[in-house]
């Protein structure tokens, strides 16, 4: 049925692209379908996010590595999650305009994701949208996220390479050190490196970074120095990425990182459609009657999640 939905995705065609994008983010339910069948060619692509508090140069610098992975002939994918974050809010006009020497350009494909948040169905959207520009056969999807707290080392995990954006001074490396984000990047780049204090950023975090012991046949996050305007640091930061992806696939960092993919989508998929199950096919009477007896202390929310799953794999 969508043979032909399917053939013009992989042939690149942008317009079919962005249609099934919109019905994903709407929750159309054909979409959902059409996605099945486009499943089967993805997994080609490379993913690499970026993330760093708000402000930091990561549109930027997504916009200039843009420009360089161009100039070594590979295509581009690039997705915005949640650019309108209440600091910044409205910066997806700046993004567009920034990114807009591009759009001319049939080798890059940029999508912006308007949600605020990280949760559930969201993170699907994102995910359907990854997949559709790797359909696409883009070499490289660059995910841009926003924020350095826990979410984002959800993200990460969803990045063949994740790299943190921070800004000279800023003290957004005891924030990252707080959330876990030190042991989860690959690579650190202290953008506004022309803004003064970035070399002793550059150095604090590498102190940081050295208080982890790991193994040596594991991969040791570096540190860069970029600005991002002016278009300095960004070749050296593509050979990282690129270096970063040749350590994976020669040992077994890349399947790893599929398969914890593979499984972050799974456990979504589980948890998605049980909550749809649920939604339609519990019988309200029965959910009102639980919502009572845990008011009143006659089970608890455990015991009464067991009663419903149990109710509904029963059927
Ligand atoms: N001084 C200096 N400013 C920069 C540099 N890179 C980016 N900026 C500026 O920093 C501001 C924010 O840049 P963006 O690229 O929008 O930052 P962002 O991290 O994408 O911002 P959000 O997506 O809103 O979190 C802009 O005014 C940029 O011009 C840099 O290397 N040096
Ligand atoms: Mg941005």
């Amino acid at each position: 049925m969508t043979v032909e939905l399917v053939n013009r995705i992989l042939e690149g065609d942008v317009r079919t692209a962005a249609r099934l994008m919109r019905g994903i983010e709407d929750g159309a339910a054909d979409a959902f379908g059409e996605m099945a069948d486009l499943y089967p060619h993805t997994g080609k692509a490379y993913i690499v996010g970026i993330t760093g508090a708000p402000g930091g140069g990561k549109s930027t610098l997504v916009d200039t590595l843009i420009t360089t992975f161009r100039q070594r002939d590979m295509t581009l994918g690039v997705v915005a999650i949640d650019p309108t974050s209440p600091f910044t809010g409205g910066a997806i006009l700046g993004d567009r305009v920034r990114m807009q020497k591009h759009s001319t350009d049939s080798g890059v494909f940029i999508r912006s994701v308007a949600t605020r948040g990280w949760l559930g169905g969201l993170a699907r959207a994102a995910v359907s949208i990854i997949h559709i520009m790797d359909a696409m056969g883009k070499d490289i999807i660059l995910v841009e996220t926003v924020g350095i707290g826990q979410q984002e080392v959800d993200v990460t995990r969803l990045a063949d390479t994740s790299i943190f954006v921070l800004t000279p001074g800023s003290g957004d490396a005891i924030q990252m050190m707080k959330a876990g984000i030190l042991e989860v990047a690959d690579i650190f780049v202290v953008n506004k490196a022309d803004l003064e204090g970035a070399s002793r950023s550059k150095m604090e975090l590498q102190a940081m970074l050295g208080m982890k012991s790991g193994a040596c046949e594991e991969w040791e996050p570096s540190v860069l120095l970029t600005e991002a305007v002016n278009n300095i640091g960004i070749e050296e930061l593509v050979d990282e990425i690129l270096k970063h992806q040749a350590f994976l696939v020669s040992g077994e960092g890349m399947e790893k990182r599929r398969k914890e993919r593979a499984r972050l989508e799974l456990t979504e998929a589980i948890e998605s459609s049980l909550k749809d199950y649920i939604d339609s096919n519990v019988d309200k009477a029965f959910l009102e009657k639980l919502v009572d007896d845990l008011v009143q202390r006659r089970t608890n929310p455990q015991a009464a999640a067991s009663q419903i799953i149990g109710k509904s794999i029963k059927r």
